[in-house]
């Protein structure tokens, strides 16, 4: 029978695999075989997989089932990174416990998974809910803590009113909740952090190690908000106060055009220094701002508004007193939080001083218009002026020489400062790892000693779980009241959770060693598997899991847990699945159910189609494509395989095979090998098709099934389909007398004898003359070309110098004008 029938397929083959097992990497660390490391971004259980999972996991299975058709010894493991918000949700409006809603959905999208045919390694499952699991979390959370790493102090927080918790600075997108999208606002709380801060430096350095196997935009948002950026301290006396201000400059050299001085009005700074006669306005005013959100504050259009605190700074070089003021447009917690403004040469100190009629001094000479007239701050490069010993100087040494003068003066340095902030890490919810510290009024915060952990999530349900603004936790009285572990007195459990970024931060080092009950992981195996070779995912996360996880790394490598300092080497974002130009979304109704695609068309067909939409990193338009078209592709691939399998035996020589076919298959083998490495996987389908089609017309009109080149071609093609359409290519691969599966079946490799192709001739003029004909492939390139004809010597001979202008018509003809 030669009909192609998807679903059958599906069911046989499925239950094979799930026998054979074929996708188990090994530990054995004696086995020789090179080893890979294929990471997909674990999924979030928020229902059954959808489309935007089928093409991840599609895209990096093309990779991993490459790797193990190459030889390699591979690891493609799978998990569920199952805390977070959604299950409490569901689990209050259905009065159930959290977990009920999470492992129904995982055991879905398990099931899911293996219809889908994707190659994991399911002895390594992992869910980042289970004791198990988060018990790890709570040591690696102790041995922060032991570090410093992990500290917990008051401040200014964000706060998501709908979800009733506190927001990490990454989770806060143009200040809405990244979650639920409402609007963010700032609660002075005591919360726990990790102090990522510590790592600015290498976390920026380090990655020139991944420069060329990430793309460009996230190292570009991951610099963007990590934020480095390089000035000076400059120390300011205020009048009538002891200790002298620091501000954070990136132009120093402007210090004399310095006309006043702001602090960020809602620091503790401003009362300190405010006039007593100054104090009900600075307070009025603060209750004005206050009104306002973080995005209202910052917005660049926004009217200046401040006020002045009765108090003069002294500038630390001219000796000139300026006025202190209080504003909003500056940060209490970036720098210093105060500046010197120099309205001449920064836009929002000269709308500001223009505002409030403050003095403008032009300190560098650009050549523009006189800011305090145009309204325009000229921030660009010039030559220093009314700026005493800088005056005459370019703006870069002049920023060299204050700060030797500064550090002379003992009034200020060089100073580096990072837009990055320490991770936030309590959440006030119960889906989540609880924090392993006990507060003790004797003994302070005291960890949970580590062989009690897992600290357990006590049992709470339904309405226990409802947002309060305190953790749920809280409520479990039984549980909160404990022992403390240091002096026995009575203590209290700390009620906040991590935030769920914890749990994915290492949950790819546990994959080595999944289970393990002596450690997260083991230190020997993750030798041999890390780093991760090649990691696929959104590019959503961007700043958040991917920063957080190289922070992990790092702090494990100074402890000696981790042999290397990036976690992946290499990384693709996929574009997302869109349908008719948009994101799908419920409210536009253009919603695409991957299942209903399964059923209607097979999951060979849904998972070509999404390779063979476009390169990996672009959107599909789901309006665009044609599973119907993929499926009719399968069905002649399939064909081809099965009467080819029908008329010969496996072992005949290719060699006396008919050639025109054998170099068209050997053509494609070598292509695909190299569009496969560089990830344009849908130009690899296109190869394949065109194969099918060739092998296709020897069958029919060439010399016929039985020819040993229609096998060769027939057994190339089931393997490099293997890595898209596996289900087509396994039965393909078992009609041609193959088995017991295709998966380790090896790549085929191309013969460079047949690879030669036939060459034609060049004509090469100088002025309209022709001055040398040169034998070329007829697939050279332009630029061969051009710098093939440059060459050669009867060329250059008529040649003086570089020529005008070079035409080149490739393979045939290239016209050089002198
Ligand atoms: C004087 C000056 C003159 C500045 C000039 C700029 C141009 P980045 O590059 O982002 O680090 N600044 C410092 N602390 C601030 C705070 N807490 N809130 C708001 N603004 C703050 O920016 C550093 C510059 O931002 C600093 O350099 C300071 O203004 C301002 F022609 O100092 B500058
Ligand atoms: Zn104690």
């Amino acid at each position: 029978d030669e009909q192609y029938d998807p679903q059958a397929l599906q069911e046989k083959w499925q239950a094979r695999w799930e026998a054979l097992d074929p996708f188990r990497a090994s530990e054995d660390p004696d086995d020789p075989r090179p080893r890979k490391y294929l990471l997909d971004m674990f999924p979030y259980p928020s229902g059954d997989l959808h489309m935007g999972h089928g093409e991840v996991f599609a895209i990096a299975d093309v990779i991993a089932r490459y790797w193990f058709q190459r030889g390699y010894n591979v690891l493609h493991p799978i998990g569920w990174d199952s805390f977070g918000l959604p299950a409490e949700n569901a689990a209050i409006r259905r009065n159930a416990h959290p977990a009920e809603w999470t492992y129904a959905n995982i055991e879905t999208q398990a099931t899911s998974f293996r219809r889908y045919g994707i190659s994991f390694d399911w002895s390594r499952r992992l869910h980042t809910s289970d004791p198990e699991y988060y018990r790890w979390n709570q040591w690696l959370f102790n041995r922060f803590f032991e570090r410093g790493l992990a500290y917990r102090r008051g401040g200014l927080v964000n706060w998501c009113p709908q979800d009733q918790t506190v927001l990490a600075n990454e989770q806060v997108v143009a200040g809405h909740c990244e979650r639920c999208g409402a609007e963010v606002i700032r609660r002075e709380l005591t919360q726990w952090y990790f102090k990522i801060t510590d790592y600015a430096d290498r976390l920026l350095d380090d990655m020139a190690e991944v420069q060329d196997g990430w793309p460009e935009r996230v190292l570009t948002m991951q610099r963007n908000w990590i934020g480095r950026s390089e000035g000076a301290d400059v120390r300011f006396r205020i009048e009538g106060r002891d200790e002298p201000v620091t501000v954070y400059t990136t132009r120093p050299d402007t210090l004399f055009g310095a006309t006043f001085f702001v602090v960020a009005a809602d620091a503790p700074l401003a009362e300190e220094i405010c006039a007593p006669d100054h104090l009900d306005a600075l307070i009025a005013y603060r209750a004005e701002v206050a009104k306002l959100s973080d995005i209202e504050r910052l917005a660049t259009d926004k009217e200046k508004t401040g006020v002045f605190l009765g108090r003069y700074a002294v500038n630390p070089v001219s000796g000139e007193r300026i006025p202190v003021w209080a504003a909003d447009y500056v940060l209490s917690d970036y720098g210093h939080g105060a500046i010197m403004a120099v309205p001449a040469h920064d836009q929002r100190d000269l709308d500001f001083a223009l505002k409030f009629g403050l003095p403008v001094r032009v300190v560098v000479h650009t050549g523009l218009a006189d800011p305090g007239e145009s309204g325009v701050a000229t921030p660009g490069e010039g030559t220093l002026v009314n700026s005493g010993p800088l005056d005459g100087l370019a703006k870069t040494e002049a920023i060299t020489r204050i700060v030797e003068i500064l550090r002379e003066r003992g009034t200020g340095d060089a100073a580096v400062n990072f837009r990055l902030r320490d991770w936030l890490l309590s959440r006030q919810r119960f889906w989540g790892t609880p924090i392993p510290i006990i507060h003790c009024a004797d003994c302070g915060e005291v960890p949970v000693p580590d062989d009690q952990l897992p600290v357990a999530l006590p049992d709470l349900r339904g309405e226990a779980l409802a947002p309060k603004g305190v953790s749920p936790l809280a409520s479990a009285t039984d549980w909160v009241n404990v022992d403390c572990p240091k002096c026995g007195g009575p203590a209290r459990r700390d009620t906040d959770t991590m935030d769920t970024f914890v749990d994915s931060s290492w949950y790819f080092l546990r994959y080595c060693s999944p289970g393990d009950e002596t450690a997260p992981f083991d230190v020997e195996r993750l030798k041999r598997w890390g780093p991760i070779d090649q990691y696929v995912g959104g590019v959503e996360h961007a700043v958040l899991h991917l920063l957080y996880s190289r922070f992990f790394t790092k702090v494990l490598y100074d402890m000696g847990l981790v042999g290397f300092t990036e976690p992946f080497l290499r990384l693709l974002n996929q574009g997302q699945v869109i349908n008719r130009g948009k994101a799908m979304s419920k409210s536009l109704g253009n919603g695409v159910d991957l299942g209903e695609q399964i059923d209607a068309f097979g999951v060979d067909a849904v998972r070509l189609t999404m390779i063979f939409a476009g390169p990996p990193e672009d959107d599909i338009d789901w309006a665009d494509v044609s599973p119907a078209a993929s499926q009719k592709f399968l069905a002649r691939a399939f064909r081809v395989m099965a009467e080819a399998g029908a008329a010969s035996a496996p072992g005949a020589d290719p060699a006396t095979g008919d050639t025109e076919l054998r170099k068209v298959a050997h053509r494609t083998i070598d292509e695909v090998t190299r569009l496969v490495e560089s990830h344009r996987f849908n130009v690899a389908v296109a190869r394949m098709m065109e194969l099918t089609s060739a092998a296709r017309r020897a069958i029919d009109s060439g010399p016929g099934a039985a020819d040993p080149a229609v096998r060769e071609a027939a057994e190339a093609l089931a393997v490099m389909l293997s890595l898209v359409a596996p289900y087509c290519a396994e039965e393909g691969w078992e009609r041609l007398g193959h088995g017991p599966t295709i998966a380790r079946a090896g790549w085929p490799v191309a013969d460079p004898a047949l690879l030669v192709q036939e060459s034609v001739t060049c004509v090469v003029q100088v002025a309209g003359k022709v001055r040398d004909r040169l034998e070329v492939s007829p697939e050279i390139s332009e630029d061969e070309l051009r710098t093939l004809a440059l060459a050669s010597d009867k060329v250059r001979a008529h040649l003086d110098g570089d020529p005008r202008k070079v035409i080149v018509r490739a393979p045939k003809l290239v016209n050089i004008v002198p």
